[in-house]
């Protein structure tokens, strides 16, 4: 049994090479006839782990050596025990502490490190005497034992330490039993102790200089597996399901709106929709204004007029709101409350390109300065679909909306009128949700209004149906998160990322 100590004493000149290493322990073994690993690394002072690492280049060699693995048990000193090892046993430190005359017992109680330990073993092994109510040495000197034990454990000899003192050590926590394995080296049929050094590399110096061809290669291992464990990307859940609403849009013949501007102006946000400018979302209440810049630069002159007249008096058989509209309000810089202002920039392209029928749909951010809770954060996801097209009913829409969620495994809907500045009539959209056994509001819908279209240059028998939902929501109930901070932000579990598999929305 031989035993080793993390502490002191090993491999002084750890510089020698694994080149070098490899070349004792063929030497070693030319004379030997057999290495053993951990008695060969304290032969010559070296760390147990170089020993394995030339062992295994040996190895690599094809049949210079063969390697047999043994596990070894062995023992070591724990952390208190390496102390005892280097400053000596406690009851020996008290007993060099003490001068001739002794001290008191409190004072050594009060100010001795493991007092009551120590003084009971000084006194167990009459090193010293009671006098009073001090202690004095019974003796000039005395032999820590206990530290030569560990010392010997330090030194890897375990077995010179008698069996039952090991016990007790270890009971005194000093020293701990561990297994390591042990690698026995013999000769193989083709040993040799002159090794080339293998090449693992073929370079292209090696070829441009023909080197290659005297030098030896490691073999190389063409079946070896590539790393097992290679971590691909992960989707972030909430875009998992995004990827999955796209895939079902596109499925339904729909074309992705180029969402990429979270900043939009007051005007493509709310005014081109027909949202009055005293509409208490268009307050910094709900909605994020953007400081610098604050004020946009572009909007079609001409269509802004039309929808400054559709606002302030009206017109294409509506009234309007009768206010005075403003362009500076519409000219204002904020964070996007819907992906509906996207729409409303598509529609009007859609109308100056000259109108064809077409089915829109964007997914992404939408900005709102909301009350944050359980199910609210300051920017959510928003799903929307777009189908504008000749003499479009809510019935259509109603069949869109059907078809849409029947793709996300959602069929029973109901549908419950609503309002919104920019769609008449609107509904809210409702399903059956069998596990929470209640109907929840699964988003919002409508046909766009004609104060919306006809100033954009939509023709007057084109109508246009829409609807919204978001993407946290649906996210959450699959994934059975019910705060949505554990689905969006820095408190998201990795796990929930990593190991969550595709979340499938089942058909
Ligand atoms: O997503 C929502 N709910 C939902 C959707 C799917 C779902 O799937 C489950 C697997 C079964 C579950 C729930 N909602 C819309 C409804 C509510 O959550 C609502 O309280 C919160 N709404 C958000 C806005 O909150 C202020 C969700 C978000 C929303 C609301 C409206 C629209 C878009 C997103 C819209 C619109 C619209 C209307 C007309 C024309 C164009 C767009």
């Amino acid at each position: 049994m031989r035993a080793r100590c993390q502490s002191g004493g090993l491999g002084h000149n750890m510089g020698s090479s694994v080149m070098d290493l490899q070349q004792e322990i063929l030497f070693s073994l030319e004379k030997d006839g057999v290495v053993i690993s951990n008695e060969f690394g304290e032969s010559i002072k070296e760390s147990h782990q170089k020993i394995v690492g030339a062992i295994k280049s040996l190895e690599s060699l094809g049949n210079v050596v063969n390697v047999k693995q043994n596990a070894l048990k062995t023992w070591e000193c724990t952390e208190e025990g390496t102390g005892v090892a280097t400053e000596g046993s406690h009851e020996a430190r008290l007993f060099n502490s003490l001068p001739p005359e002794g001290r008191s017992v409190a004072d050594i109680k009060d100010n001795f490190p493991n007092s009551n330990f120590a003084l009971g073993a000084a006194m167990k092994n009459k090193w010293l005497k009671k006098e009073g109510e001090k202690v004095v040495p019974a003796m000039t000197s005395i032999e820590d034992q206990v530290q030569k034990y560990l010392q010997a454990i330090t030194a890897g000899a375990a077995d010179s330490v008698p069996d039952n003192v090991k016990v007790e050590y270890k009971k005194r926590k000093l020293i701990r039993e561990v297994e390591m394995t042990v690698f026995e080296v013999t000769k193989g049929n083709e040993f040799t102790t002159s090794i080339v050094k293998q090449e693992g590399e073929l370079t292209k110096e090696m070829i441009e200089s023909g080197q290659w061809k005297k030098t030896t290669f490691k073999p190389f291992n063409f079946k070896s597996k590539g790393r097992v464990d290679q971590r691909s990307g992960y989707l972030h859940p909430l875009m998992q399901l995004r990827s999955e609403f796209r895939q079902i849009f596109l499925e339904m013949g729909f074309s992705e709106m180029p969402t990429n501007n979270f900043v939009e102006s007051a005007f493509w946000n709310f005014d081109a929709l027909f949202q009055p400018q005293q509409h208490p979302a268009r307050d910094a209440h709900d909605t994020f204004y953007v400081a610098e810049p604050g004020k946009t630069i572009n909007v079609p002159e001409d269509y802004l007029q039309k929808v400054k007249k559709t606002h302030s008096v009206g017109g294409y058989g509506s009234i309007g709101y009768q206010y005075d509209w403003s362009r500076d309000e519409a000219h204002k810089n904020l964070l996007r409350t819907h992906t509906t202002a996207v729409s409303a920039r598509m529609l009007y392209k859609l109308a100056q390109d000259g109108f064809q029928p077409v089915k829109f749909f964007s997914i992404d951010r939408v900005f709102r300065n909301e009350t944050l809770d359980a199910t609210h954060l300051a920017e959510f996801n928003q799903i929307e679909g777009v189908v504008a097209d000749y003499n479009l009913s809510i019935k259509n829409l109603m069949g869109l909306i059907k078809g849409f969620f029947e793709k996300i495994g959602i069929t029973k809907l109901r549908f419950k009128p609503a309002y919104n500045p920019y769609t008449e009539p609107s509904m809210e959209i409702f399903s059956y949700h069998e596990g929470l056994q209640k109907w929840v509001e699964v988003g919002n819908s409508g046909m766009f209004r004609p104060e919306m279209l006809r100033p954009m240059g939509i023709p007057e028998n084109v109508t246009v149906a829409a609807w919204g939902l978001s993407l946290e929501r649906p996210a959450m109930i699959m994934y059975g998160i019910n705060n949505i901070r554990e689905l969006v932000g820095p408190r998201v579990k990795m796990e929930l990322i990593l190991d969550n598999p595709v979340c499938t929305i089942d058909k």
